[in-house]
């Protein structure tokens, strides 16, 4: 009897130390096992008188049961402590503030061209596209460029150079200006419209990215244009003024804008102009800023789109976005523009 007892307090002071469920189980075979410690009492019973047998078999059971009643609890009482852990560990602070997707933000030159498109189609300008990899005729012959032209050098075009045959493609090379996506524009209008008479008006601007062999502080062999021309009847130097005045008010907000017209010389206009703004205050207060090009399309040009030049005129005009978002943002190196580096371009989002 003492012994039962004795073998019961060993059983629970054993199990109550225990944490795996595993060694758990391990322990119970001590005592309940084939060849455990009560086990092998009961099978004792077999040597004892019917009475014996009788009495002692209750009190084996009743250990047995003290057993089993313990190991129950202790199973109970790991599976608790292992949910509780679990629990612990995989708390969830519900009140942390919540983790959101990064926000991106616009380049700030797709913000100046977003601007300026938005500014021309107030005044009934569309927006027209073309090709970056364009045909020697179309940067070039049409838009009354000869072929001894500076422009058209290796130097200051980038041409493609098929890597398998050694040599530069035929005929293809990057864009030097977005004027190609008029030409093209005004064949297809020319085709489109060519018998109507009057041709409806012409009324486009085309922005794109532009490619040149030029890289310092104020260059990059990549940039961008916004170019504009308007074809009609009756369109005049004047006009090319008024609209070109107005939307560079509208665009720097300010009517205390002086913008002057100075003759120059482009290939593709005659007469020729390059625009200079000087603003009434800021850092550059006062001092007259080259802006952008400016002209009448050359009669050669419309000639090569099939437009008749005694009957219809046309001015064109080009931007530097690039230039005009350092300007308003007072930036001052445009390589910043095409780094990729975020800790710059954040500062626009
Ligand atoms: C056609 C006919 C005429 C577009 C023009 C300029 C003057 C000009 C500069 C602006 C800044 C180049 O990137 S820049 O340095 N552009 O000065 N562009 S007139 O004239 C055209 C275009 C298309 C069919």
């Amino acid at each position: 009897m003492r012994e039962l007892d004795r073998i019961v307090t060993e059983a629970r002071a054993a199990l109550a130390a225990i944490e795996d469920p595993d060694v758990l189980e391990q322990e119970k075979a001590r005592y309940l096992g084939k060849s455990g410690k009560i086990t092998e009492r009961m099978k004792a019973l077999a040597l004892l008188s019917a009475e014996e047998k009788k009495q002692m078999g209750v009190l084996i059971n009743r250990a047995k049961g003290e057993i089993e009643k313990t190991l129950a609890e202790r199973r109970e009482a790991i599976r608790r402590a292992a949910l509780s852990r679990r629990l612990a560990e995989e708390a969830l602070d519900v009140t942390l503030p919540g983790r959101c997707g990064e926000r991106g933000a616009l380049h700030p030159v797709t913000r100046t061209l977003e601007r300026i498109e938005s500014l021309f189609a107030s005044i009934g300008f569309t927006v027209a596209d073309g090709p970056e990899i364009e045909t020697d005729f179309y940067n070039f012959t049409a838009l009354n460029t000869p072929e001894n032209h500076p422009a058209r050098s290796m130097h200051d075009t980038f041409y493609l150079l098929d890597e398998e045959a050694g040599k530069v493609v035929e005929n293809a090379l990057l864009r030097t200006h977005t004027s190609p996506i008029q030409a093209r524009y005004m064949r297809a209008h020319v085709e489109k419209y060519g018998k109507s008479d009057p041709m409806p008006e012409i009324r486009i601007i085309a922005p794109g990215r532009v490619y040149r062999v030029d890289s310092d502080a104020t260059h990059s062999p990549m940039f961008h244009q916004v170019e504009g021309l308007w074809v009609g009847e009756s369109v005049s130097f004047a006009d090319l003024k008024g609209v070109i005045s107005d939307f560079l008010r509208r665009f720097f907000e300010t009517e205390e804008l002086s913008v002057r017209f100075r003759p120059s010389f482009f290939p593709f206009t005659e007469p020729s102009a390059e625009i200079d703004v000087a603003f009434a205050h800021g850092a550059q207060k006062g001092r007259w800023l080259e802006i952008a090009g400016c002209g009448m399309v050359h009669p050669n040009v419309l000639a090569n789109a099939g437009i008749d030049a005694e009957r219809y005129t046309g001015f064109a005009f080009g931007f530097g976005p690039d230039r005009l978002t350092m300007l308003r943002y007072g930036v001052n190196d445009l390589r910043f523009f095409f780094e990729g580096d975020l800790r710059f371009l954040r500062q626009f989002s």
